[in-house]
């Protein structure tokens, strides 16, 4: 099986991360070799052009490639598969599965491939969409391409698009031994997508009797950072990429959880029945009402409404101060304050995990309406002990610490962010990549690939997210925007989601649908100066629980291209047409 090769990638480590340092050493990233920026002109948008499927159950023979086994090819009649929240039947279609590259490993013996599904609708839009899925993968999710946001009430199969889905490489949804094995990790981190695009694009040559016209990718969270290397990897593959919520430096993003770990260990006030740090108790609920409300009281009204959102948590930044705007409890925690020692504990984690010499090891959070909310408690309290040790442990350490210590919170508790942190950038010759090269786009500031065709980029981010940081995100666009000429917007633009938690959810209008604008940006030309997003209230197709009760059920808001935010110019607070972007 031919491994694609890939050109040498700039990625310092940690102690090289100052943005100037980063971007001199990576020779700017723009135009090229630090060069001054050269604008180019994007090849004329064209639209896609409908097509009828003229194959299914005979595909496997008419579509034949290179170290790949169809293992079924079958029609789906309309109305067969029901997607969550989606009102309407998916339409008629085949669904094609079979697996690439199967192999017996030579380190843990087990047996691996890369499996995958796709859904061919019977009318088609001319267009390819990459199903990026999340969390560890392993499991072929239905390729039934999700649009993003809270919830969406139609997918992109729906929509027309041909979708393909995969388990990125091992199967065992969220099973993290699969980094035992380096080339699984390879795959997981890139591989899977450089080898499933061309056959994805064959079998839809054979079952249309055309390639697509466009092809597009998308996903959230470890989706979201499947997308952002595409568009660093891929961009000749690619006219359209939507990364939500990305975790494209998802292994500092996994040890600064850890580092959550051992930060609220300090200030528990119960163990669990196993006899360990009961994180839940390091703040509770009342707590963190008192900390989220106090966030608003300082922020909300900066943006000119005060509605219950941050709009523009940069300037909240400067606004909010936890020393002063938390009380600080002058007897026992009673909900209602915080005590000197939780607030170093929250302020450490939100200004990011560091280590004992100060070194930042991810990035600052930003505090925002959404951080109370029971998404960002799962992460803090619950997925950082689970599933974020079991991805430093097998996946992103190098050689693998899990293999030789304790799981769960007793290896995030025991794990040093001086000694242990670094081997997310160490190799062997066993593990020839380090996590850091595998997982996270090659000098991600440096897009002039996919700029330079014309392709387009969509970035959304939840500003209440708790395990990737918002902030990470602005950081990166901020050095896309410099490598630019200081303006990225022709071809990349990112659209930060207030309150929305980890992909969906929190105090947010979180329903929205950027595939159709992207679609738009690509074919036609047109950018997306706004974009509309819904509250799911009462009567919404999945109803959101946790927004604040006086929001009307339907709350629209628009949002806005960094560095643009919404403002208020009058009306309702409850319609976005009474704010605009700027
Ligand atoms: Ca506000």
């Amino acid at each position: 099986m031919g491994q694609i090769a890939f050109s040498s990638s700039c990625r310092p480590g940690w102690a090289a991360l100052a943005a100037a340092s980063l971007l001199a050493a990576c020779g700017g990233g723009g135009g090229g070799g630090g060069l001054a920026f050269v604008p180019t002109t994007p090849a004329t948008p064209s639209e896609a052009r409908p097509g009828t499927l003229q194959s299914c159950t005979d595909l496997a023979s008419k579509a034949a490639f290179s170290s790949t086994v169809y293992t079924s090819a079958t029609s789906v009649a309309a109305g067969a598969l029901a997607v969550a929240g989606v009102s309407t039947p998916a339409p008629e279609h085949c669904l094609v599965q079979g697996q690439m590259n199967q192999r017996t490993s030579g380190v843990d013996g087990k047996t691996y491939a890369i499996g995958f599904e796709m859904r061919l609708p019977v009318n088609w839009n001319g267009r390819f969409f990459y199903q990026a899925n999340g969390g560890l993968d392993g499991n072929v999710v239905p390729a039934t391409g999700s649009i993003g946001g809270g919830s969406p009430k139609t997918t992109a199969l729906h929509m027309g698009f041909a979708v393909i889905s995969s388990d990125a490489g091992h199967s065992g949804a969220q099973i993290p031994t699969f980094g035992i094995d380096p080339q699984a990790r390879l795959d997981y981190g890139y591989n899977a997508v450089a080898q499933l695009t061309p056959m994805a694009k064959n079998l839809v040559a054979k079952a249309y009797g055309r390639a697509p016209d466009r092809s597009y990718f998308g996903g959230c969270s470890n989706g979201g950072r499947h997308a952002m290397v595409a568009a660093a990897r891929f961009a000749s593959q690619y006219d359209g990429i939507l990364a939500g919520n990305p975790g494209f430096n998802l292994p500092k993003a996994a040890v600064a959880q850890l580092y959550g770990v051992q930060q609220y260990a300090k200030v528990t006030t119960a163990n669990t029945a196993a006899g360990k740090p009961d994180l839940q108790t390091a703040f509770t609920q009342a707590e963190m009402n008192t900390v989220a409300n106090a966030v608003l009281a300082r922020c909300d009204a900066l943006d000119g409404a005060a509605d219950g959102i941050v709009a523009d948590v940069r300037m909240c930044k400067q606004a909010f101060d936890l020393a002063t705007a938390v009380p600080t409890c002058g007897g026992a925690r009673d909900g209602s304050c915080l005590s000197a020692a939780q607030k170093s504990v929250l302020d450490n984690v939100f200004s990011g995990a560091k280590n004992s010499a100060g070194t930042a090891i991810y990035s600052s959070f930003p505090y925002d309406a959404g951080i109370n909310r029971t998404d960002w408690r799962q992460w803090e309290f619950s997925n950082s002990q689970s599933l974020d040790t079991a991805a430093v442990g097998f996946v992103f350490s190098t050689p693998p610490l899990g293999t030789s210590r304790p799981s769960g919170i007793d290896f995030a508790l025991g794990f040093s962010m001086d000694i242990d942190a670094p081997s997310i950038f160490a190799s062997t010759a066993l593990y020839t990549e380090s996590a850091m090269s595998f997982m996270t786009p090659p000098n991600p500031s440096n897009l002039s690939a996919l700029r330079d065709r014309g392709s387009k980029l969509i970035v959304y981010h939840g500003t209440s997210d708790a395990v990737f940081s918002s902030d990470d995100t602005t950081s990166w666009y901020e050095q896309l925007r410099a490598a630019n000429g200081g303006d990225a917007s022709v071809f990349a633009r990112f659209f930060p989601v207030p309150g929305m938690n980890h992909c969906g959810r929190g105090p947010a209008t979180d329903q929205f649908d950027m595939l159709t604008p992207l679609v738009a940006w690509v074919e036609q030309g047109k950018a997306p100066a706004s974009i509309i997003a819904t509250a799911r209230g009462a009567g919404a197709n999945v109803v959101n629980t946790e927004l604040p009760v006086d929001w009307s059920a339907d709350r629209t808001r628009p949002l806005c291209p960094y560095p643009k935010t919404a403002a208020y110019v009058g009306g309702s607070i409850e319609s976005a047409s009474s704010f605009t972007c700027r």
